[in-house]
């Protein structure tokens, strides 16, 4: 079962979208009176079906929920197998709607019956074999892959023993390679373990999706999309056919200026880059190596790091502020509860999994986070991403159960993402932290900051699940787990490994999703809405400025907009919802292009006049 980040947790984690229902088509001859009652029968049936399966997957969602905050707020022996045990029952009993649900159909039943159905149906993340004992093994697994992760760390010959966000921190300061590879290469001995538990998982939830009708489990993740699962892989192709000519000239400016610095041994001038230089343990975004390829005339002068320390900002403050950004737009304060319950800060006397989650506990106004804060920049960015989450469900919690979920997985994850596009001079000055904003000539470097982060992501938020629909198909095999890893890393990223890497390490477990099994393509196009979304908020609140200068901060109309998206959950298919701010049934990336264009044009001018040699 999957618990996820942002609500998830509840059927909605569990339980997505699906593809349109054809209409059932009786022949003439069958019209008779009979099957006409029948019919009816049947459809009375159906109806009763979809609100019996809604309260009780409403019922067990609260339980799951509950269980699940509790084992990854305290990993024990203990709690790991009491969430086990909810889980399975959760997902037998998932398991069982769904496949009831396919039997309805094709009666002829309201759109948003015939919806309801298909989430039902396409929706369990990861879906267990029929069989008992096999359900019970994968509720284990999964939970075991969880705690792993979570109790992860590696310890240093001096006997220090850092955790998953106190490594990363190492990650984004350090500018000693040694110490970058050894951290790199340690963290990657957490998930050496998982590696047969993940094969295993993989078997049982195939063997669960196969059941359920789909041909693997690949099949069952791309059907959550309102278009056929293959479709939507050709969608993700032509979005980052889009992104890429852009990401190709920040590769070269950044391999470029890493090389400068570090020289070809450490850093070579052609070819993959090096992941453990890039600011981040898995190289996924790389605004912390901000400064060391910061233009020397464009650079704005300021560190959001510094001014949450200078202006003494600790973790609730950071989520305090965050927050005051939502309620500016019109959304209504978070509940006592949520600063009562949420995690905040790293406790220092239990394992707990650190990775930045927002849940919703019972589907109504019991909205935490769990997040284990670093007072830095990145950490506030995660904040806002966080909260967009919370302010999603609790937009959506009057929709019918089944549809309290986002329009599609990549909606959820923009929300806090296009809010925290509006981080900028302006809003830092407005908030109190920054004095003086810096001139249009420091531009390039806030773009650069910024694609640093949003742009080296996108390749990475695709290849992830690249690489699982092809390990869920069969086409990449155990034995080749690894190194088909990297030649995904190479061929989207342009980055490879530092050292030498074989079948004994099982690098994609270092990577919280996928002992998690959280699906990760959701990121991507988060990535591609949340530039849509800001664009059309800017256009909204009336900004004719550059749209990275513009901040919706305080603009009620903006914020009403983007709740008249928020409220409609998942009640309708995903390019109703997008409209509904953007005016556009299509994701496109052009947004993306538009808000770095003037960045693309200052990049290419610099590898050219360098004299580089693009690609890898
Ligand atoms: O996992 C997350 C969030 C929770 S949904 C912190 N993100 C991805 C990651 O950290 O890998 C946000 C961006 C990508
Ligand atoms: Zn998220």
């Amino acid at each position: 079962m999957n618990l996820t980040l942002g609500k998830i947790s509840t059927l909605s984690a569990v339980i997505a979208l699906a593809i349109g229902v054809t209409a059932c088509s009786q022949s003439e001859a069958d019209n008779t009176a009979a099957s006409l009652d029948k019919q009816v029968d049947k459809t009375t049936q159906a109806k009763r079906f979809i609100s019996d399966a809604e309260a009780q997957m409403a019922a067990l969602s609260i339980e799951i929920n509950r269980s699940e905050w509790i084992y990854s707020n305290f990993i024990t022996q203990d709690t790991a197998a009491l969430s086990a045990s909810v889980a399975e029952k959760y997902t037998a009993a998932s398991v069982d709607l769904a496949t009831r649900a396919a039997q309805y159909a094709d009666l002829p039943l309201s759109a948003e019956e015939k919806r309801k159905l298909n989430i039902l149906r396409s929706s369990i993340v990861l879906p267990a074999p029929l069989d008992p004992a096999k359900n019970s093994e994968l509720a284990n697994i999964s939970a075991q892959l969880n705690g792993l992760y979570g109790k992860g760390k590696y310890c240093f010959e001096d006997g220090r023993c850092l955790t998953q966000p106190e490594l990363s921190a190492i990650m984004a300061e350090s500018k000693n390679p040694e110490e970058l590879l050894e951290v790199w290469q340690g963290w990657r001995e957490i998930a050496k373990p998982m590696r047969p538990l993940f094969e295993r998982e993989v078997e049982l939830a195939n063997e669960g999706a196969k059941d359920l009708g789909y041909a693997n489990l690949s099949e069952l993740w791309r059907s959550n999309y309102d278009m056929k699962p293959d479709e939507f892989s050709t969608e993700l192709d032509r979005l980052w056919g889009q992104v890429k000519p852009l990401y190709n000239s920040l590769h070269c400016y950044v391999r470029g200026e890493l090389n400068e610095q570090y020289g070809d041994e450490v850093a070579p001038a052609s070819g993959a880059i090096p992941a453990h230089l890039l600011g981040n343990m898995w190289a996924q975004s790389w605004g912390n190596i901000y400064q060391q390829v910061a233009p020397q005339d464009a650079d704005p002068g300021y560190d959001v790091t510094e001014l949450l320390a200078k202006h003494n900002y600790d973790e609730i403050k950071m989520v305090e502020q965050a927050e005051s950004f939502f309620t500016s737009l019109g959304f209504e304060a978070l509940p006592d509860t949520f600063w009562e319950r949420s995690l905040f800060v790293q406790p220092d006397d239990r394992d707990v999994v650190c990775h930045a989650s927002a849940w919703d506990l019972d589907n109504l106004d019991d909205i935490r986070i769990k997040m284990c804060i670093q007072k830095t920049a990145e950490d506030f960015t995660v904040i806002h991403h966080e909260l967009g989450h919370n302010f999603y469900q609790r937009a959506y919690k009057n929709q019918p159960f089944i549809f309290k979920n986002s329009a599609n997985d990549g909606f959820h994850e923009a929300i806090g993402d296009t809010v925290a596009l509006s981080i900028t001079p302006n809003y830092l000055k407005q908030i109190g932290l920054l004095d003086e904003v810096p001139d249009a000539s420091k531009d390039i470097g806030l773009l650069l900051k910024q694609a640093l982060d949003k742009v080296a992501f996108m390749p990475f938020g695709l290849m992830i699940d690249q690489w699982r629909w092809k390990v869920f198909s069969g086409e990449i095999t155990p034995e080749q787990y690894n190194q088909a890893w990297w030649e995904l890393r190479e061929k989207y990223q342009g980055v490879k490994a530092p050292i030498a890497r074989s079948e004994a390490d099982f690098d994609p477990g270092a990577k919280y999703h996928v002992p998690g099994n959280v699906p990760y393509t959701r990121y991507f196009l988060a990535h591609i809405l949340q530039f849509q979304f800001h664009k059309s908020l800017c256009e909204i609140a009336g900004d004719n400025g550059p749209v990275h200068r513009c901040s919706i901060y305080g603009n009620k109309e903006a914020g009403s907009k983007l709740n008249t998206m928020l409220e409609m959950g998942q009640s309708q298919p995903w390019p109703e919802a997008l409209a509904a701010v953007t005016g556009t049934k299509e994701m496109d990336a052009k947004a993306v292009l538009d808000y770095f264009a003037p960045l693309q044009t200052w990049l290419d001018e610099q590898n050219t006049t360098a004299n580089r040699q693009c690609g890898w």
